[in-house]
């Protein structure tokens, strides 16, 4: 343990050293980091009423993670006992299982006694004066720390219903992303569901399986491949297990985070036999493995791109049986992985039931929920007992936005990102000193494995404060030629992919009238760490790094006395 950098001012000058926003996989480890292995004075404000972030909340049926759980590492990787002991039942983990995963992290690690549950922050105001972080939250509180720090998540803010009249159902309503968490039982109900992404799709399947009738009603198909979810096997565990630091290594220099080792260079450089076999193979093996494990060009050449959208739209077809059907679930107006894919066990097959009716609301969208059910502007959906809402999030900027950030010179977080967002790197803002966002827009984030993802950005803001208070040191901010460097990076980059084309919520393009920009650094995680180790080690490079505010003065005053 490193001497604390309260024990080192003159004085406690703050209520705490560090405020982190959010007890999922991010605020756990920035915990865990900042109090036990740094001793700084830390304080968790989580707006849910237990730890788990996205996997408190997304408790919908059918809710799974879609990166493997244990072979490509959807967990921790900063505890090798932790990595040890734990085992995952299945190669892509349930919410459930996740979430026990999170608790048993939480209670290893007593983490649980520094966290503020169902306590929401309501203003994060940073205090020149003083060159520290105001914080309030929900319940009037108001709290001073040097350091502030999002984990607050990129997929946390539920986009806000956009159809008339849900007050007024007369059933009962459930979003996907806060799910009751005594469950809901839909036996015997005859259900609607808006929404077809990937809670969606995990979520019609479920459903299908007990309500009396499943009513989906869906405005873009999306390409959702198979999971191919199975139980964990022994043999592969053990091999695992035995190489973690070598799998972890192989994983974060990689694109996502996912070490697939047989991408090959261009689909349009083999022949259409082999490039068949490549998607085969990939398809067989499932989840992501299916988006990124098979050629390079596919989310940079349109050409390319047409060879797996072809063949997935193939796969649909084979698998609804009513043509007409499987036409409406089948995109064709849009590159394939340009918007999130999901995955699935059965989705198409779930259109072959009786009890289930698709509704395409691409041409004819919901104007509002009336009380007994959906109207669109040419049908009315009547006799419903249950409205699911699976109409996605707010991502990225939302749960940043929320918080009621001020920065220098009172400009809100909400003024400075009116166009989109502007960080350094994904993780800091010009003008917002010593706020660090964990997996932030403009970082690999969602594109990146994001537990490590989330470690790497953990440690990147750790090391940064130790580094301030080595030096007597008092805040971190980034240049605002820095700044504008990353964000044209980060768009240039977005401009050589296909992403900009399609409407996603990666694009900030699911949320009218939010600005349409990438939200994602698509240079992959290993150029990503590269780059930001090189920050480092040219002393945090594109930073300012400076004393002020009154604990530098006061130490200012003793050195000259
Ligand atoms: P997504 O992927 O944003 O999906 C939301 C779905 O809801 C999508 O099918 C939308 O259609 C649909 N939607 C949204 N608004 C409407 C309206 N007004 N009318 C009809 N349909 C609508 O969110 P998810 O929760 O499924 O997944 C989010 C991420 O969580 C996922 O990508 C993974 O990373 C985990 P659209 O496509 O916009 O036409």
């Amino acid at each position: 343990m490193t001497d604390t950098y309260a024990d080192e001012r003159p004085a406690a000058s703050t209520d705490f050293d560090a405020i982190v926003v959010g007890a999922g996989f991010a605020g756990l480890y920035a915990l865990h980091k900042l109090r036990d292995q740094m001793g700084l004075r830390v304080r968790v404000f989580e707006a849910g009423d237990g730890i788990g972030g996205t996997w408190y909340w997304n408790r919908y049926p059918g809710a799974r993670c879609d990166i493997e759980s244990l072979h490509y590492s959807y967990s921790y990787s900063f505890s090798p006992e932790l990595q040890q002991d734990w085992e995952w039942s299945e190669k892509y983990a349930s919410q459930p299982e996740i979430l026990a995963y999170l608790s048993h992290v939480a209670d290893r690690f007593h983490l649980r006694e520094d966290i503020a549950f169902g306590t929401r922050v309501t203003s994060a105001v940073w205090d020149e004066e003083h060159a520290h972080w105001q914080v309030g939250t929900q319940h009037g509180a108001s709290v001073t720390a040097r350091y502030l720090i999002s984990a607050a998540g990129n997929l946390s803010v539920p986009k806000t219903p956009e159809f008339d009249g849900i007050d007024s159902f007369a059933g009962e309503v459930y979003l996907t992303g806060t799910w009751p968490h005594e469950g809901v039982d839909f036996t015997g109900k005859k259900v609607a569901i808006i929404g077809t992404g990937s809670s969606g799709v995990q979520a019609i399947t479920e459903i299908a399986k007990h309500a009396s009738h499943l009513t989906v009603f869906q405005r873009t198909p999306n390409y959702a491949t198979p999971l191919q979810n199975e139980p964990s096997d022994p043999n592969r565990v053990a091999a695992i297990k035995a190489n973690y630091p070598s799998v972890r290594e192989a994983s974060r220099n990689t694109r996502v985070g996912i070490p697939y080792d047989k991408v090959l260079p261009s689909a349009l450089a083999v022949t259409p036999e082999e490039r068949r076999r490549v998607f085969d193979e990939c398809w067989d093996e499932g989840g992501f493995r299916f988006f990124l494990g098979s050629f390079e060009d596919i989310l940079v050449d349109k050409a390319a791109n047409d060879t797996i959208a072809e063949y997935v739209r193939e796969r649909i077809r084979q698998r609804v049986s009513d043509p007409a059907i499987a036409e409406k679930l089948t995109p064709t107006d849009y590159p394939y992985g340009t918007k999130r894919p999901p995955y699935e066990t059965n989705y198409y097959e779930t259109f072959n039931c009786n009890n289930v009716t698709l509704v395409d609301v691409s041409g004819a969208p919901i104007t509002t929920i009336t009380e007994t059910g959906v109207r669109t502007t040419d049908a009315e959906y009547d006799d419903v007992d249950v409205v699911v809402l699976a109409t996605g999030f707010d991502a990225m900027t939302g749960p940043l936005l929320e918080m009621g950030i001020v920065g220098r010179g009172g400009r809100t977080l909400a003024d400075k990102w009116a166009d989109g967002p502007h960080t350094f790197l994904g993780l800091s803002v010009h003008g917002f000193p010593n706020l660090f966002l964990v997996t932030g827009p403009q970082s690999p984030s969602v594109l990146y494995n994001m537990p490590l993802a989330i470690e790497d950005h953990v440690d990147f803001l750790s090391d940064a404060i130790e580094h301030l208070q080595r030096n007597g040191l008092d805040t971190i901010e980034p240049t605002s030629q820095a700044e504008n460097g990353w964000v044209a990076q980060t768009n240039e980059i977005a401009q050589h992919t296909l992403l900009p084309e399609t409407d996603s919520w990666w694009m900030g393009a699911n949320i009218p009238g939010k600005p349409r920009v990438c939200m994602v650094y698509l240079g992959g995680a290993a150029v990503y760490r590269g780059i930001c180790a090189d920050v480092v080690a040219n002393n945090y490079e594109g930073f300012t790094l400076a004393a002020e505010g009154s604990a530098a003065r006061e130490r200012a005053s003793a050195h000259i006395s």
